[in-house]
């Protein structure tokens, strides 16, 4: 008689960097994950996996997987590896390092980690201790959020916004520089709720994304230029008497200079920056402030250019202009981030960096590389975790140009000998998301997530966590802080005692899986409509007064004293990119195209896209550009093209079609240059400038040109 395997399920927290943070439930049957699904109880996940996860268990057995710790026998790059035991690599490592540190000092040792693990315990910060401890220099991590998070942070505080189940309530909403259904899908089954209950739905999106598709109303500014619409937008407002004054004296700062800076951006001026029509721009306005509740969901990308900040801080005035806090469903949500009951001092121990210690921000690896930063000591080691620079960061062909130094010593632990890891001297392999614990925060809603270990790891992958221990052995530290397992990590780094977790155990986690913060619900959640802003004048502040530029921790950890940046601007307003056809004329000669680089709907940033099947779904990198720029280069649809600038070039397949305006194409992103048609991709023509607020990056403020390929 056959006997049936013992089936056992354990909870699960997707691990990805993506706002939904689905809760799952692992089905393990004889020791092998058998199932991955989303777990149905759970109010946003619903049950539902995107088409990245919905096989997620087979990509734990992915036969590509790295599963024992490698050393490099070829040239760099060349994918010429052989296994070596934990042991020996750790010696190595330790060898090597402690050679560097006594020729060079700790600080040419550098981390590179961002969030392709999302958790507390395996993600963003894990190494953040180890390094700071090693004094090592320390690695600001500003891909993504960090801009629109500064400006967030100066303008209402950390507050978590309005709840994305909310948006059930809301009369008039707006997404903005977001792609919902391909990067937020569970956010998307609110929205739609919204509408079929009579709410307006507006995407304002440099192109016709999926989303803006199925919006009732499509608003196209040109790249980069959203500050002046959003400037445009508050002075309509207040020209069309619309203000909700009692709301506005009561709770903001700087309303009279904000009205004042305002004044500048007519309908008519706002058209010839943005190229959206100026009655559009006055019935936007009109809208927003009479429909209630109406909310912005705030995307990522709004702030992927020179003026990101600043156009996300005037964004930010919109609902408190309107008086939009006053409803439930009404207001503001960027990242609910901020009220997650997280000890980051307990995770990154930023008490461990000795004084003076040096930054070194990750969007310029290649020039900290190549020794274009003049770094001394310059960067003789690198430790890379939890990102895949060379197809994620910009300016490529310079990070591929220091990745292939000879003296460099560069270790990564990775899942897959990626373009960016085939330049390692050792890789190390890292569990996947089924073979660890850990408990994830979101930056999309309000729920933290268990993630329970199902499974032994494969080979010998360890977690990121566990290596931390490793090393910290290896290198003699015997810091508590190093001896604590997974799971005492994660008790060890949530807040429990804060009201956010009303009481709330492990015990809790083991039986439910996740919890929604306690900060009211989708239903009663109103943070601010009596003001209430964590700021320092409890108000919305539009003007600042003496504020500096600076980088929020998660993104990075350092004293207080050594955050203080540039000046800010004291109102938001409008910083021209530094790279289009209208503010670069000289630039634009050369390369006349301005080219956006969002998320691709089948992966998630590189993720996945080794994968034949996840290929086959997400198609051959493709350029969308409109058929009279398709014209003029005698392109037809179908034709194999070539994307450049100085910077660097990469290949793709036109797709020509009015989806984008003319000036304008759009290719996505997370394509492993590799494995596409010419060693490029999407990086390798986007520049390493910071935009001005956040040190945020600039992929939406680039200038190229395109031909057909012959
Ligand atoms: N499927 C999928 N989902 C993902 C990811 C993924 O790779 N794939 N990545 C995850 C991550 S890390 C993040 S940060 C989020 C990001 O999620 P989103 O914030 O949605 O980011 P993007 O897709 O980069 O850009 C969203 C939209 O902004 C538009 N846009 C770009 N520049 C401008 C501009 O200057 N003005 C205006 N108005 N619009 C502009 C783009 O055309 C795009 O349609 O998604 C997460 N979810
Ligand atoms: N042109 C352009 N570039 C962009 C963007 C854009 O819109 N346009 N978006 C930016 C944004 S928003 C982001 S967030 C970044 C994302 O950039 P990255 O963070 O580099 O994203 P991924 O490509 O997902 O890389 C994550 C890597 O970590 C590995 N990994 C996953 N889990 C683990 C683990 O537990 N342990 C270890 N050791 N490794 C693990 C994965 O295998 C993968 O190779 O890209 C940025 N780059
Ligand atoms: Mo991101």
């Amino acid at each position: 008689m056959n006997k049936q395997p013992e089936r056992q399920t354990f909870f699960g927290g997707c691990p990805h960097d993506c706002p939904d943070t689905c809760a799952m439930i692992y089905e393990v049957a004889d020791g092998k994950l058998t199932q991955v699904t989303g777990n149905k109880e759970h109010p946003m996940t619903q049950g539902v996996l995107c088409v990245k996860l919905k096989d997620y268990h087979e990509h734990h057995y992915n036969p590509d997987r790295v599963l024992y710790p490698l050393k490099r026998t070829g040239p760099k790059g060349s994918k010429q590896y052989e296994r070596i035991s934990w042991d020996e690599a750790i010696k190595e490592i330790r060898d090597r390092w402690t050679d560097i540190i006594a020729k060079y000092g700790s600080q040419s040792i550098m981390p590179y980690a961002y969030l392709g693990n999302e958790g507390l315990v395996q993600g963003l910060t894990s190494g953040d201790a180890f390094f700071n401890r090693l004094g090592s220099t320390v690695n600001e991590k500003t891909y993504c959020g960090s801009g629109s998070s500064t400006a967030w942070l100066l303008t209402v505080g950390p507050t978590g916004g309005v709840d994305p189940e909310s948006f059930v309530h809301a009369r008039y909403i707006v997404i903005w520089a977001c792609n919902t259904i391909s990067t937020n899908l569970h956010h998307w089954p609110f929205v739609l709720e919204a509408q079929k209950r009579g709410a307006k739905l507006v995407v304002i999106d440099s192109y016709r994304s999926r989303t803006a598709k199925q919006a009732d109303w499509h608003i196209m500014p040109k790249p980069g230029t959203d500050g002046a619409l959003a400037m445009g937008v508050i002075n309509a407002i207040i020209q069309q008497g619309l203000v909700d004054q009692e709301w506005v004296d009561a709770h903001t700062v700087g309303y009279p200079e904000l009205k004042e800076r305002a004044a500048d951006f007519s309908p008519e001026y706002v058209e010839k920056i943005t190229g959206v029509p100026a009655g559009d721009v006055a019935k936007f306005a009109q809208e927003f402030a009479t429909i209630k509740p109406s909310v912005i969901r705030l995307g990522v990308a709004l702030e992927r250019h020179h003026g990101g900040g600043q156009a996300v801080r005037a964004a930010c005035a919109i609902p408190a202009l309107c008086g939009s806090w006053r409803d439930v469903g009404g207001g503001l949500l960027q990242m609910p981030l901020w009220e997650f009951p997280v000890n980051w001092g307990n995770v990154a121990r930023p008490d461990f960096i000795k004084p003076k210690t040096r930054v070194v921000n990750n969007l310029r690896l290649g020039a900290a590389l190549t020794g274009e930063l003049d770094l001394d000591p310059p960067i003789m080691g690198l430790y890379v975790y939890n990102t895949n620079p060379v197809s994620q960061a910009p300016e490529t062909n310079k990070i591929v140009k220091g990745l292939a130094r000879e003296d460099l010593f560069f270790v990564t632990a990775e899942h897959f000998i990626t373009d960016t890891a085939k330049y390692a001297d050792i890789i190390l392999p890292a569990t996947m998301a089924g073979e660890h614990d850990d408990m994830m925060f979101s930056w999309g809603h309000f729920y933290l997530t268990l993630n329970e270990k199902a499974i032994e790891p494969r080979g010998e992958a360890k977690s990121n966590a566990e290596i931390f221990r490793l090393l910290a052995e290896g290198m003699g530290f015997e810091d508590e802080q190093f001896k604590k397992s997974d799971k005492e990590l994660i008790e060890h780094y949530v807040q429990w005692d804060a009201p956010q977790m009303a009481g709330k155990d492990m015990e809790y986690f083991r039986k439910h899986g996740y919890f929604h913060l306690n900060v009211g619900t989708a239903d009663d959640r109103l943070p601010h409509a009596q003001g209430n802003f964590p700021t320092p004048s409890g108000k919305v502040e539009f003007l600042l007064n003496g504020a500096k530029n600076f980088v929020a921790p998660p993104f990075r950890h350092m004293y207080e004293e050594m955050q203080s940046g540039e000046d800010v601007d004291p109102l938001p307003g409008y910083v021209p990119p530094r790279e289009s056809a209208d503010t670069n004329e000289e630039l634009a000669k050369k390369y006349p195209l301005s080219i956006l680089s969002p998320k691709s709907h089948g992966f998630l940033n590189s993720c996945y896209a080794n994968e034949p099947h996840k290929i086959k779904g997400q198609g051959e990198q493709f350029v969308l550009i409109n058929p009279k720029d398709a014209a003029a280069r005698s392109i037809r649809h179908g034709d194999p093209v070539r994307v450049f600038n100085d910077r660097g070039d990469f290949q793709g397949l036109a797709e020509v079609t009015d989806d984008v305006r003319d000036g304008v194409i759009v290719s996505t992103l997370g394509y492993w240059r590799s494995l596409n048609r010419s060693d490029g991709s999407v990086n390798c023509i986007s520049s390493d400038a910071l935009c001005g607020l956040g040190n945020a990056p600039t992929f939406s403020d680039n200038l190229v040109q395109v031909a057909r390929v012959n």
